[in-house]
């Protein structure tokens, strides 16, 4: 091997040095010093270092991060001390009672807490030798967990070397908990909606599946985070709980600063109760706060019982999950002909509203759950509220439950069901299928596609059963028919002229919104977008080759063959003709040069207090405006609600002029 010249070794040293306290600026403070462009220059600087000379690589280098091939499975690995669980708690009273016998075991008559929020993830521990991060496993039973070095290592804010802070705390185990971020999550399960992927029920379970995936390069991809709470090292250093969150975050380790020392049980309790209402603000899920005894002297003398310090105790805030029985599962027929199965459950309120229909997704989805008809299931809202079915009570599975065979035929036009190759899904293939009719309708008025108000699932039944609409261009000619509609029952004039209204203005609903709204499989709102800022026109997009499309990041085999296909088609070419003679908008806008916001582009982060996101998009767009995904220099304002992140540090970092909602508002008026 070539051996590196002494100033390209210190060089690399240097560089590896200044990219750790970067990391630790960013991720632990979340107060970096350098802009993205900066740090991408000294890691690309390493990287050229280490590829000439690869005696310098080392494995904590910060170019390490996807190391390691494909694994076929993980390696056991031992937890010493074991990894203990925590008691469940649910109410004031249990908390009280928790108190008392923690202060009647230590003999004392006031003892201090240390209370932090209970992310709801995945349990992991690191350990370090020599300040190198060597090994990351999972919890497992406990005593044994898999080894997940190679995954935890793509994690970006889990340190790969230590911070040096002259305190001897060198070869250490750190446990904490691996989570995804609210939003990050409802990202992952949009774009794995549209590849027609398994969606996850809630961000633990989407993390802790990407954290047993056995190839690293696809973890890298996700953004898995951590927090970490616990911190063994021999020293007897060592004092409280508190002093430990201390010293971690000096080491180098995120850990979540919505921590607290309580001299008094009430002040946990006041705590809980504090958290239980502000949870949906953070941008992590969090299931309830984690009450510990501070002092680690008095932890000692309280020990553990079954696998459970009798030192700490879980202080859960009410469920977002129920039980209820699962009366039936019916199927039903989207717009592309999939065949979905869907659970009919008991109605049961949960999270704040009222279920009675859940998503099964697929047969192997019902399969994997064993899911029988008459079984209590668990129904849960996850990260993104819709309500899914996590688990079975198979203890009061009743005698008569019976198994799900998905129907030979479908259920709206007696076609043959046909499995479709490589997938999981199946379809009618019958494209005048009335499911298919009005699915594809009810897509093309739906709110993030045409809107077209009052075009909801009963008006599209109607015209559609009546033979007055059978696809989307149909619309566009349904004037000629105000007369039958008028005397249809539940219409009159109104209602007729309010709807032919709203027909009208959907003709003004920009490109991206017109691609989304073909239903064209695959191409969901995300990728509409993408592909609108790429193809000036329709024209140009069905001109492109499946070679063309995949040159757009984002745009993979699968989306460019869908949208190759679709404009091969005979029939859409035809409807295409007919959409764009009633003057839809088949291309894109030049960017505005009207409007209060023309010419400005902005960044939306955090949650605004009256507009979702989406709506600021709108109306931004709808003022001139242009909205980008990133914070970048072109990026005239960044839009910021509660408990913003990484874009806000960085709009800071470039010096990008912050604007509240209510700036906007004033801006455009
Ligand atoms: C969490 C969390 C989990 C240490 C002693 C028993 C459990 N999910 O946020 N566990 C612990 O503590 C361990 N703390 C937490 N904050």
């Amino acid at each position: 091997m070539k051996q590196a010249p002494t100033e390209a070794a210190q060089r690399a040293k240097r560089l590896r040095k200044e990219i750790l306290e970067h990391d630790y600026r960013y991720y632990v403070l979340a107060d970096p010093t350098v802009t993205d462009e900066t740090y991408d220059r000294l890691l690309r600087e390493l990287q050229d270092l280490e590829a000439a000379y690869p005696s310098l690589l080392t494995p904590d280098s910060p170019t390490q991060r996807v190391g390691g091939t494909p694994t076929k499975e993980f390696a056991s690995v031992t937890h010493a001390p074991p990894m203990l669980s925590l008691a469940n708690s649910y109410a004031e009273e249990e908390i009280l009672d928790f108190d008392r016998r923690v202060k009647e075991l230590l003999g004392t008559a006031s003892v201090a807490y240390t209370v932090e929020l209970k992310i709801d993830g995945v349990a992991i521990t690191l350990r370090y030798r020599d300040g190198v991060f060597v090994q990351g496993a999972t919890r497992g039973d406990g005593t044994q967990g898999d080894d997940i070095t190679n995954n935890l290592r793509t994690v970006r804010s889990l340190p790969l070397r230590l911070r040096e802070v002259g305190d001897g705390f060198r070869t250490l185990e750190v446990r904490g908990e691996a989570y995804m971020p609210r939003d990050a999550f409802a990202a992952l399960n949009r774009q794995r909606e549209e590849a027609e992927e398994r969606t996850f029920i809630n961000p633990r379970n989407a993390t802790a599946g990407t954290l047993k995936l056995q190839d690293p390069r696809i973890v890298a991809e996700r953004p898995i985070h951590v927090f970490t709470y616990t911190l063994l090292a021999p020293q007897d250093k060592l004092i409280s709980h508190s002093r430990n969150l201390e010293v971690l975050k000096s080491l180098g380790f995120p850990v979540n600063p919505h921590h607290q020392r309580c001299g008094t049980i009430d002040e946990v309790i006041a705590y809980w109760k504090k958290w239980e209402e502000q949870r949906d603000r953070l941008p992590y899920e969090i299931d309830g706060v984690v009450v510990k005894v501070d002092s680690l002297a008095q932890q000692e003398e309280l020990g553990t019982i079954a696998r459970s310090p009798r030192w700490a105790i879980a202080f859960k805030f009410r469920s977002r999950k129920a039980e209820t029985t699962l009366q039936a599962i019916t199927v039903q027929v989207g717009r592309t002909g999939a065949v979905t199965p869907v659970a009919e459950l008991a109605p049961v309120f949960v999270g704040g509203s009222t279920v009675s229909r859940a998503t099964l997704h697929n047969v192997d989805y019902i399969a994997e759950l064993d899911l029988r008809v008459g079984d209590t299931v668990i129904v849960e809202k996850g990260g993104d509220v819709i309500p899914k079915i996590s688990g079975v009570v198979l203890e009061r599975r009743p005698g008569d439950a019976r198994p799900f065979t998905m129907p030979a035929l479908c259920p709206v036009c007696k076609s043959r069901l046909v499995r479709g190759t490589e997938e999981v899904n199946i379809y009618c293939e019958n494209a005048e299928c009335p499911a298919q009719i009005r699915g594809r309708i009810e897509h093309f008025a739906s709110r993030g596609a045409m809107d077209i108000e009052g075009l909801g699932e009963a008006a599209v039944e109607q015209l559609v059963s009546l033979g007055l609409v059978s696809h989307i261009a149909d619309l566009y000619t349904l004037r000629r028919h105000r007369k039958t509609l008028q005397d249809l029952e539940r219409w009159g004039e109104k209602s007729t002229a309010n709807l032919l209204d709203a027909i009208e203005r959907s003709k003004a609903q920009p490109f991206h919104r017109v691609l989304f709204a073909l239903g064209i499989r695959h191409v969901g709102a995300g990728v509409a977008r993408t592909i609108a800022d790429a193809f000036p026109s329709i024209d140009a997009l069905s001109a492109a080759d499946e070679t063309t499309l995949q040159d757009i990041p984002a745009i993979g085999p699968k989306i460019a063959a869908s949208i190759a296909r679709f404009f091969q088609e005979k029939h859409n070419r035809q409807i295409l003709k007919a959409l764009r003679a009633a003057g839809l908008q088949m291309q894109g806008e030049p960017a505005s040069t009207h409007g209060a916001l023309a010419g400005k582009t902005f960044v939306i982060t955090g949650t605004l207090p009256t507009y979702s996101r989406e709506e600021a998009r709108e109306l931004i767009e709808s003022h001139g405006g242009k909205v980008a995904s990133g914070v970048s220099k072109n990026v005239q304002y960044v839009l910021v609600g509660e408990d913003a992140g990484s874009k806000l540090t960085r709009a800071r970092e470039l010096g990008i002029p912050l604007l509240s909602e209510a700036e906007l508002l004033r801006m455009i008026s």
